[in-house]
């Protein structure tokens, strides 16, 4: 089975909802990053960055990076239909996406919610941060089909982006991403989820 290391609120989430559609069998170990469990020498050994989530796969093996962890779910259950077919174009866009996701709205809301981190001007560094994550959004905005992603098809793009949408203000969500705020709704209204939205969010 797989073990999830996670913690409420965090990027955790889509992996578990992930796992969850895939139809896996999992276990969730809690490392509360809000008390610094995270920080201890015994979950440094799992992931040495420190952060959540990480994944324990059936071989006894661990993986970090949440976005990687969503393409491998994906492969390794493909019954679960979660991703195009690896090798076609329908894939590499599945994946242009989710790495655009990644490494631009997650990474940007990094900057928003831990902004001491990257200068000691903190407070610009959080409102650049704001703006930089909604430009990113916005080009999200254009590119959804709806209800989905891709359309009626549900892939981890969607599980991914739903994640990503709970961390923003829901007013200001609706009020400027319409389609993306429709995304998650329609994500967290599906029922292997709707636990997981509410536990999380
Ligand atoms: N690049 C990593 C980022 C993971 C990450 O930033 N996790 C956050 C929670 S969403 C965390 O563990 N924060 C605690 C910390 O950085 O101290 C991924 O995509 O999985």
């Amino acid at each position: 089975m797989y073990r999830l290391y996670g913690s409420l609120g965090t990027g955790s989430a889509a992996v578990e909802a992930a796992l969850a559609e895939a139809g896996a069998t999992y276990e969730v170990v809690t490392i509360n990053t809000k008390s610094d469990a995270h920080l201890t020498a015994e979950f440094r050994a799992i992931n040495p960055r420190q952060q959540v989530p990480a994944l324990q796969l059936p071989d006894g093996s661990i993986m970090t990076e949440g976005s990687a962890m969503l393409l491998h779910i994906a492969d390794a259950h493909p019954q679960s239909r979660l991703a195009p077919a690896p090798g076609t174009p329908a894939r590499a866009q599945h994946d242009r996406w989710l790495i655009f996701m990644a490494v631009n709205i997650y990474e940007g809301e990094l900057r928003h919610f831990y902004p001491d981190r990257y200068a000691d001007d903190a407070v610009s560094v959080a409102e650049r941060a704001i703006a930089y994550v909604d430009r990113h959004y916005a080009i999200l905005e254009e590119t959804i089909k709806g209800p989905f992603f891709f359309g009626d098809m549900l892939t981890m793009l969607d599980i991914y982006l739903w994640n990503m949408a709970t961390w923003m203000d829901p007013e200001r969500l609706a009020r400027h991403f319409p389609k993306v705020n429709a995304l998650m709704n329609a994500v967290k209204a599906r029922p292997l989820i709707a636990p997981i939205h509410e536990a999380h969010a």
